[in-house]
């Protein structure tokens, strides 16, 4: 007989943190409906449609790839098929090989990518405790550093601590909300909501972006600046704030460091509006009015996204953002200060639990010594002290590091699906192909899956429990809603079972246990148990003592008490740097590459739910400003070919007058039109993060669009029988 229940659980998708009450027929075992729960803090009911519609992944309806449901390997050596195997055999295997590629060339030679999605924090403490513990190397890492990693570098050193100051909810009651590189209608649907609050109570709004977004459409000041150009707008900022006295001098005084040094600099006239008037291509009394509007209020709020970080200067522009908080007296209060909006579900999450190169979960570091002796004592045994690889170092270390001792051999990725999200898919598939071990653990079979030698099926959001930390540091327990497949298991599990087989003994009944012990190492989490986030709607971090009057922190720098060593802020001046690639004869136009409402990063999950396969399908698209497309002779809807200096795809040319004549954009989701075909691996020196959002490209009218189209087709077929789907399989065949 069927029954119902409904269960609350937080969305798998993005980093608002929305809280999802699932109903769950328990005689089918599906999930049959998902409503936005009241429950939630920052969504206080609502969803955006992948929350809604979301989860019909569960049901594996074998779409664009299916689940993998038994543990798999390449018996034959590199190169031949994938093979079912035993969960023992597959375990044995790759204990075996870790540990001979140990014992040849050192720990060292092994790399961990950790994941920011569905398994959650306690999987990512299993991770890389994994790493550290087991293997024996600080070489973990995971999507973060392609992300906002260098809101993380930025902000620790301008301020000590690298998540947002200001929660979701206040940024509804800002007075003006600077809005820089992040299109948070399409990104965070329910973030954007708060933004739309705030103007109804008559908030203002500055939008920066090369492209018209909705945030664009919203914004009172809308600055169209030229892409790779935001040192130098914020710099002007900076300079009109300075030379028009509009600072917070008793601020300055009292909460930073650095801002008398840092001022000359900025009042140079080359800062002027006037002068930077024809690199950025923007009106110098727009400039002018975006700052003077910016230093009006205390109760202004600064969010940023993938167009300050994705950029090979981020960390420093991530920096020069928080300058202009600090020079305004906008931290430390009620709605106010910086948000660097995170992506992921769990990519705040995946950062608090330490699945970093260079530090241990509760933002301790690796290379301090007192907090090593700690971890040590805690899981019995000696760790490495030198800070591991950033995951976007992987090709040079695979591809052109002459020492095979210094060399990576082995690449343990889970949850992540590096063959379709980082940046110059031609030199990762080089890199995979040419590693010698590489193991997979995923819901779904996924690019990287092709290269891989072993695979391990792990439950899927909705199969588990878990926390996830939202972007405003929310610790929000998620809840198993229905029984997995019988040959999947909790990613946690999975690596408990390859600890012990490895010779380090592991073991959790649940992941309580394993929470308790992250919290037990952590001061900033310590307060945060499953008892206080069942009773107040989560809790968020730091939270330092059990007492259960500690609700944890919803501001962060209180008081301008910074989180650096003197409790200070700190200014820092940068000159402009220019992107890495630009448009040239050959590749005359720009390409920048962006998100998309409907559908959600790698697509495994949002390209495997019917009701939202609809909304767009490959080979994707790019949008062309009109111009650009008379003078190529493309129109809408036509296939077209994209060429840059590292390879090419095919997709549909959408004409629009958004863009810029000169300036392209792609959305990173389809796996034929995958624009990381084309996108550039230039990283940030400070945190090595790519530059996805800048690099040169042609287009090129394809002439028989007939036989693209059935080009497009056969490619699509082609995709889905190397994931394994039967043909007669169709879509939205269960
Ligand atoms: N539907 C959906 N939602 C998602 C995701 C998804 O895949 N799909 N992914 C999630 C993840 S992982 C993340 S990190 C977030 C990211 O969320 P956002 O940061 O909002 O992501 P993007 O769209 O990549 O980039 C933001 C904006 O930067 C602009 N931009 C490009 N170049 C420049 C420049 O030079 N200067 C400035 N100022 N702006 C520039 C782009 O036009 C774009 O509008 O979204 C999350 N939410
Ligand atoms: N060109 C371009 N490329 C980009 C970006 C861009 O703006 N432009 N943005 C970058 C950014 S910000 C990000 S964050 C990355 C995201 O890139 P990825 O992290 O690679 O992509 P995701 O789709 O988030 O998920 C990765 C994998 O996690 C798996 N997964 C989901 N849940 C679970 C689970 O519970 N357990 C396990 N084991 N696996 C699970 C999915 O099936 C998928 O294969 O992409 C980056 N790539
Ligand atoms: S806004 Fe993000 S967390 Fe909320 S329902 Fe949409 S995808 Fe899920
Ligand atoms: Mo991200």
């Amino acid at each position: 007989m069927d029954t119902y229940k409904n269960i609350d659980t937080v969305c798998p998708y993005c980093g608002s943190g929305c809280v999802i009450t699932c109903t769950v027929n328990t005689a089918t075992n599906r999930v049959i409906e998902a409503k936005g729960s009241p429950e939630g803090v920052n969504n206080e009911g609502r969803l955006c449609l992948k929350g809604l519609y979301g989860w019909d992944y569960l049901n594996d309806p074998q779409i664009l790839t299916k689940r993998i449901r038994h543990p798999m390997m390449r018996k034959g050596g590199k190169g031949s098929p994938l093979v079912e195997v035993s969960w023992q055999e597959a375990i044995e295997y790759t204990a075996s090989r870790l540990k001979a590629i140990i014992k040849e060339y050192g720990p060292d030679a092994v790399m961990g990518a950790g994941s920011a999605r569905g398994p959650g924090n306690e999987t990512a403490y299993i991770t890389q405790k994994f790493m550290r513990a087991v293997i024996g190397t600080n070489n973990v890492d995971h999507c973060a550093r392609i992300c906002h990693g260098a809101s993380v570098a930025g902000l620790s050193q301008s301020v000590g601590e690298g998540a947002m100051s200001v929660s979701i909810p206040e940024i509804e009651d800002a007075e003006v909300i600077f809005n820089i590189g992040y299109n948070a209608p399409v990104s965070h649907p329910i973030v954007a909501r708060r933004v739309v609050k705030a103007k109804k109570k008559g908030c203002k709004i500055i939008c920066v972006d090369p492209r018209l977004t909705e945030m664009g459409r919203l914004a009172d000041i809308y600055l169209p600046l030229k892409g790779g150009t935001n040192m130098l707008l914020l710099n002007a900022m900076a300079h009109v704030m300075v030379t028009e006295d509009l600072v917070d001098r008793d601020f300055i005084e009292k909460h930073t460091t650095g801002f008398e040094a840092y001022a000359e600099e900025i009042a140079q006239d080359k800062y002027a509006p006037e002068a930077v008037a024809a690199a950025t291509h923007l009106d110098p009394d727009d400039i002018r009015k975006a700052a003077r509007l910016f230093a009006s209020s205390k109760h202004t709020v600064t969010l940023w996204g993938m167009g300050i970080t994705q950029f090979s200067q981020g960390v420093e522009c991530v920096i020069a953002c928080s300058n202009l908080s600090l020079m305004t007296g906008n931290y430390g209060h009620y709605a106010t200060g910086v948000g660097p909006v995170r992506g992921q579900n769990n990519v705040q999450g995946t950062c608090d639990m330490g699945v970093l190169p260079n530090q241990y979960p509760g933002y301790q570091s690796v290379t301090d010594e007192t907090v090593r002796r700690k971890f040590e004592k805690a899981w019995g045994c000696a760790l490495p002290d030198k800070v591991g690889l950033p995951l976007t170092r992987v090709p040079a270390k695979v591809l052109r590091e002459p020492d095979p001792k210094k060399q990576i051999h082995a690449y343990y990725i889970i949850g992540e699906d590096p063959a379709q999200s980082d940046p110059d898919l031609p030199e990762i598939r080089r890199t995979l192909n040419a590693i010698a071990f590489v193991a997979v653990q995923d819901i779904f079979f996924n690019k990287t899956c092709e290269h891989a030698d072993v695979i391990f099926p792990a439950t899927a959001w909705g199969e588990h429990d878990a926390v996830y930390s939202s972007c405003d540091r929310r610790f929000q327990r998620v809840r198993k809603l229905i029984e997995p497949q019988p040959d999947c298991k909790p990613d946690w599990e999975i690596l408990c079972l390859l600890a012990n087989a490895m010779g380090y003994p592991m073991h959790y009944d649940n992941t309580e246990e394993i929470w308790d012990e992250m919290r037990s190492l952590c001061p900033k989490f310590t307060g945060a148990t499953y008892e206080k986030m069942d009773a107040n709607h989560g809790i968020q971090w730091p939270c330092y003592t059990e007492d259960s009057d500690d609700k944890g922190t919803q501001y962060l720098h209180d008081g301008a008490q910074f989180a650096t060593a003197d409790g200070k802020g700190r200014f820092y001046y940068f000159p402009w740097i220019p992107v890495k690639e630009v448009e040239s004869p050959d590749y005359p136009l720009s390409l920048s590459t962006v998100r998309e409402v409907g559908h959600y990063s790698v697509r495994t999950m949002t390209g495997n739910c019917r009701l939202l396969v609809d909304l767009a399908d490959e080979p994707g698209f790019i949008q062309m400003n009109p111009d650009d497309c008379q003078n190529l002779n493309i129109a809408d809807g036509d296939l077209v070919r994209v060429i840059s200096r590292r390879g090419q795809t095919v997709t549909r040319c959408q004409v629009s007058d958004r863009v810029s004549q000169g300036s392209t954009y792609m959305t990173y989701q389809w796996w034929i039109g995958a624009c990381n075909e084309l996108t550039i691996s230039a990283l940030d020196p400070k945190s090595s993060t790519p530059e996805y959002k800048y690099c040169a490209c042609r287009v090129e009218k394809i002439d028989d669009q007939k036989q693209a189209e059935m080009n497009v087709k056969a490619q699509y077929a082609a995709i889905r029988s190397r994931m394994g789907i039967q043909p007669e399989g169709g879509l939205g065949h269960v």
